[in-house]
């Protein structure tokens, strides 16, 4: 059996299929070749049911034998350190990597995610909307000078910011033909087309278990 348990949520609903963070670990897994057994907690109850583990109900959190991590950003870090396919060994390429990996967690996702939240609460003037696309024209102008973002090949900056990146509402602010190009890149990538179908599956069967009970 593996050391490495990727825990999820047994259910959620339609909408976030596909995008729950579970998906960046299931991925960089893959990636690396490292075995890994998926987990769950109750979605019902989720703000009180797993505290010890993540304390702020949410998932995913990882279990590495006798270690517990969470937060998507540190797990894939934990998962990075175990192989040189995710991030390179020489100082330079990991300490690229994991400024990459910061940048698409705090620069990025840190505007993506409440711009996303406003959008879809049906927000008539998105305030972020401004802060959202100057950093979308600077990460584009990043890309269109290279192919990946640290140490000229895939790392697990790419899998981050890429995961960050291909939410549709994101993908749809304006024409960034370099983004554009480069998220089509990694995720055409078979790990993460695996990860994403995993899941999917994943939640598929919670709700043939969950119309079964009635
Ligand atoms: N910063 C956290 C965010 C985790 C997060 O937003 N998880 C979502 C699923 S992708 C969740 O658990 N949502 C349910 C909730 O917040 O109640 C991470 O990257 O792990």
């Amino acid at each position: 059996m593996s050391d490495l348990i990727i825990w999820t949520y047994d259910w959620v609903p339609q909408g976030p299929r596909g995008f729950v963070r579970d998906l960046r670990l299931r991925w960089a897994c893959e990636e690396a070749g490292l075995a890994y057994a998926v987990r769950t907690v109750p979605f019902d109850g989720r703000q009180t049911n797993h505290l010890q583990h993540q304390p702020f109900g949410q998932v995913p959190f990882l279990s590495d034998g006798d270690l517990d991590i969470f937060e998507s950003g540190a797990g894939l870090l934990h998962l990075a350190r175990k192989s040189e396919k995710l991030m390179p060994r020489d100082p330079d390429g990991e300490a690229q990597t994991v400024q990459w990996m910061i940048a698409a967690l705090n620069t990025i996702e840190m505007v993506s995610v409440p711009w996303w939240f406003l959008e879809v609460s049906g927000a008539k003037d998105n305030g972020l909307a401004g802060w959202m696309k100057s950093r979308l024209d600077q990460l584009e102008k990043v890309l269109s000078e290279r192919e990946w973002l640290a140490a000229d090949r895939f790392t697990s900056a790419d899998l981050l910011m890429a995961d960050v990146l291909r939410v549709s509402k994101v993908r749809a602010l304006g024409d960034r033909p370099a983004t554009e190009t480069y998220v089509t890149r990694v995720t055409d990538r078979p790990s993460f087309k695996k990860a994403r179908a995993d899941q999917l599956a994943h939640f598929a069967a919670a709700d043939e278990s969950r119309s079964a009970a009635g």
